[in-house]
């Protein structure tokens, strides 16, 4: 097996759970420094220059953005493809992992996973009531409607589980920590999927680190994860001052 590549980013962010998620399919090792970015140090913004997670370090190559890295993956490592083949198929995986990332991180990262945990953990501040509340209101139901046309009721997207099913349900799980649940009754396939493909194994195993990261003691959370088995790294680009980021708020 090639060498372990290292990841830097928290287990609890959709995008990191879905570079991890990938590289487990492709049966590649990996150690992982799981900061938040607010946290991220001065070597860890050279490496981000936006700086955000996930972050990938394979030898010399160094990677930011989610897509970036699973298409490098899906390059160099290409034993497990992560597309389908037939250009029409995998025109559309990627246009279902660039709705996920950009519409369905608006949506469940940035108005509500954000504004409901991480503001005020991280800024000791309230999220934006009014936008919370539209979002559950009209934005979600539009984006699940608009999926609910696009899932199979069975089974994955593309013959075996893929790139465009990881980055869709990876999403639903920081849904889910926010509090929000997918009404199956109105949304059969989307429920029916998302319940499919988190079970899956790799999303099952990350799970755990997931909920050592969510709920233990911050002074203990290192200990706590490499007791649970996660394979951490030997450094951190962590640092102990938050700092904003700088896309967004
Ligand atoms: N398009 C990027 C988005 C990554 C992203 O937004 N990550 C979040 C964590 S879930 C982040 O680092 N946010 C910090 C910030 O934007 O300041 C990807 O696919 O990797």
């Amino acid at each position: 097996m090639a060498r372990p590549v290292t990841v830097i980013g928290s287990f609890v962010s959709p995008y990191v759970r879905k570079v991890l998620v990938c590289l487990m399919l492709k049966g590649l090792d990996y150690r992982i420094d799981p900061i938040t970015p607010f946290f991220g140090n001065d070597e860890f913004a050279r490496l981000s220059p936006l700086r955000r997670i996930p972050v990938l370090i394979d030898s010399e190559v160094v990677l930011t953005d989610s897509s970036v890295i699973c298409a490098y993956l899906d390059e160099a490592y290409p034993g497990r493809p992560l597309l389908p083949v037939a250009p029409a198929a995998r025109a559309r995986a990627r246009w279902l992992e660039e709705y996920a990332d950009s519409r369905l991180g608006d949506l469940f990262i940035w108005s509500l996973f954000y504004q409901k945990i991480v503001r005020p953990a991280v800024w000791g501040e309230p999220g934006d009531l009014p936008r919370i509340e539209r979002v559950l209101r009209e934005d979600i139901p539009a984006a699940l409607d608009y999926l609910e046309g696009e899932l199979p009721a069975d089974g994955y997207l593309f013959g075996d589980i893929g790139l465009a099913d990881i980055a869709l349900a990876s999403f639903f799980r920081n849904a889910d920590y926010a509090d929000f649940t997918v009404d199956a009754a109105r949304w059969p396939r989307v429920a029916g999927f998302v319940a499919r493909i988190l079970a899956y194994p790799a999303f099952a195993e990350l799970k755990r680190f997931e909920d050592v990261q969510r709920n233990a003691e911050i002074k203990r959370r290192h200990e706590a994860l490499l007791d649970a088995g996660a394979p951490l790294t030997d450094t951190t680009w962590g640092t102990r001052e938050a700092r904003r980021g700088m896309m967004r708020l």
